[in-house]
C-alpha cells in the first residue's frame, strides 16, 4: 500500500485520541502526520509511534493536495473547515453528521457499501455510531431476504458524546454515591443511575436527529429507500459501547438457526448466542474490540418472517474512528495520493 500525507482534526478528543490508537495498531502507513484542534489544546504534546507532535491550530491554509484529512471535530467545525480542505486538494473522512445525507457525498461502512468510495469528490462521510454498528449486522441477513421493517432501541455510551460526557458519568456516580450534588452540564438531566430517552435535539415530528439518522442514513448506506426504520435512541450510564435491541420483518422467513449461521459469516461479525451458558453481547466485553457482535437471536412467536437481535459495538471503533480508518484503507488500496 502506498503511504499518505494523514491529518486528524480533532486529535484531541474521544474520538481523535482512538484515530491514534487505530492508526497505531493497523500499521496505517503515514508519510507524514499532523495533529490539528482548537486554541484550546494548540501546542500540546501527543505520543504517536514512540514520537511527540505539536497539536497545532485548524485553520482554513492547514491542508495540502494528497492529504488524507480524518476527521472529529463537530458538525460546525467540519461545515466550517471541509470545503477549504477539499479545495486544497485533500480528502477527507469526515465523522460528523454534516455532510452525511448530501447525495453526491458517499456514506460508507466498508463491510456494506465499499464501492460507494469511488465516487467521492473529496469527501467520505462517516456514519453514525449506531447507524454502522446495525448496519453490519443486518447488511447479511438483507443480502439473504430483503428486510422490509426494522425497530430499534439503543442503549447508547456516553462517549458518544465525547470526552466531558465521560468525565460526567464518572464525577456524577461518585458524587451521588458520595451524597453529594453534582448538576448536569453535558446531559439535559442526571445520567449516573439513569437513562436519557433523548439524544442530539428533538425534531417536529417527535423523534430526534439522532433517532432520524439511524432512518435515513440506514437507507442511504444499504441503498434502498423503501426499508421502514423506526428507532428510539436512548443514553444509558454506560462509559463505552453501544448496545441495540433490533427487530426486523424479513420478505422471506429466515430462522433464527439460519441468521445465526450468516452471521457467522458475515466479515466483522463475531455471534455470541449461548444462551444455555448465559453467553450474549454485552458493552464491558466490546470495548476496545473491533468487531459488532450479535446475540439473543430468535424468531418472532407471533409474526413469521420477525427476527429480534441484540447487537454490541464499541461506539469509538467501529462506530467512529475503526471505519473511518477503514475507508481511508480502501482510498489508499484504490491508488489516492
Ligand atoms: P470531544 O471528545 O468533545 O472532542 C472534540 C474534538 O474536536 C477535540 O479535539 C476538540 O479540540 C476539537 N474541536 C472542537 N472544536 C474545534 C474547532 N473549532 N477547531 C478545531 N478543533 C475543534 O468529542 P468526540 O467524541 O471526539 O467527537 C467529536 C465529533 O465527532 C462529534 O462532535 C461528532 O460530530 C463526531 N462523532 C461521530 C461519531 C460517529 O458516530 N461517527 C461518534 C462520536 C463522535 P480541543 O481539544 O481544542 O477542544
Ligand atoms: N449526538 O456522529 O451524542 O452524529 O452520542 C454521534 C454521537 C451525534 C453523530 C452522541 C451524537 C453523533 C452522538
Amino acid at each position: 500500500m502506498a503511504s499518505a500525507k494523514t491529518c486528524v482534526v480533532g486529535a484531541t478528543g474521544a474520538v481523535g485520541q482512538e484515530f491514534l490508537r487505530i492508526l497505531e495498531q493497523r500499521d496505517f502507513p503515514i508519510s507524514r502526520l499532523r495533529l490539528l484542534a482548537s486554541e484550546r489544546s494548540a501546542g500540546k504534546r501527543i505520543a504517536f509511534r514512540g514520537k511527540d507532535y505539536t497539536v497545532e491550530l485548524l485553520t482554513e491554509n492547514s491542508f495540502e493536495k494528497g492529504e488524507i484529512i480524518l476527521s472529529s471535530a463537530g458538525g460546525g467545525t467540519s461545515k466550517w473547515f471541509v470545503p477549504h480542505a477539499v479545495k486544497s486538494g485533500a480528502v477527507v473522512v469526515d465523522n460528523t453528521s454534516a455532510f452525511r445525507m448530501e447525495p453526491e457525498v458517499p456514506l460508507v461502512v466498508p463491510e456494506v457499501n465499499p464501492h460507494a468510495i469511488q465516487r467521492h469528490k473529496g469527501i467520505i462521510a462517516n456514519p453514525n455510531c449506531s447507524t454502522i454498528q446495525m448496519v453490519v449486522a443486518l447488511k447479511p441477513l438483507h443480502d439473504v431476504s430483503r428486510i422490509k421493517r426494522i425497530v430499534v432501541s439503543t442503549y447508547q455510551s456516553v462517549s458518544g458524546k465525547g470526552a466531558k460526557a465521560m468525565e460526567e458519568l464518572r464525577l456524577q456516580t461518585k458524587a451521588l454515591l458520595d451524597e453529594k450534588p453534582y448538576p448536569p452540564k453535558e446531559f439535559p438531566w442526571q445520567i449516573a443511575f439513569n437513562c436519557l430517552p433523548h439524544i442530539d435535539s428533538f425534531t417536529d415530528n417527535g423523534f430526534t436527529k439522532e433517532e432520524l439518522k439511524m432512518v435515513y442514513e440506514t437507507q442511504k448506506i444499504m441503498e434502498d429507500d423503501s426499508i421502514a426504520v423506526n428507532a428510539t435512541t436512548i443514553r444509558v450510564p454506560v462509559l463505552r459501547s453501544h448496545s441495540e435491541s433490533v427487530y426486523i420483518e424479513t420478505e422471506k422467513k429466515i430462522t433464527a438457526q439460519q441468521a445465526r449461521e450468516i452471521l457467522s459469516k458475515a466479515p466483522g461479525v463475531i455471534v455470541v448466542d449461548d444462551p444455555a451458558n448465559n453467553k450474549y453481547p454485552m458493552p464491558v466485553d466490546s470495548e476496545g474490540r473491533d468487531e459488532t457482535f450479535v446475540g439473543r437471536i430468535r424468531e418472532d412467536l407471533f409474526f413469521p418472517t420477525g427476527l429480534s437481535l441484540w447487537v454490541v459495538s464499541d461506539n469509538l471503533r467501529k462506530g467512529a474512528a475503526l471505519n473511518a480508518v477503514q475507508i481511508a484503507e480502501k482510498l489508499l488500496q484504490l491508488g489516492w495520493s
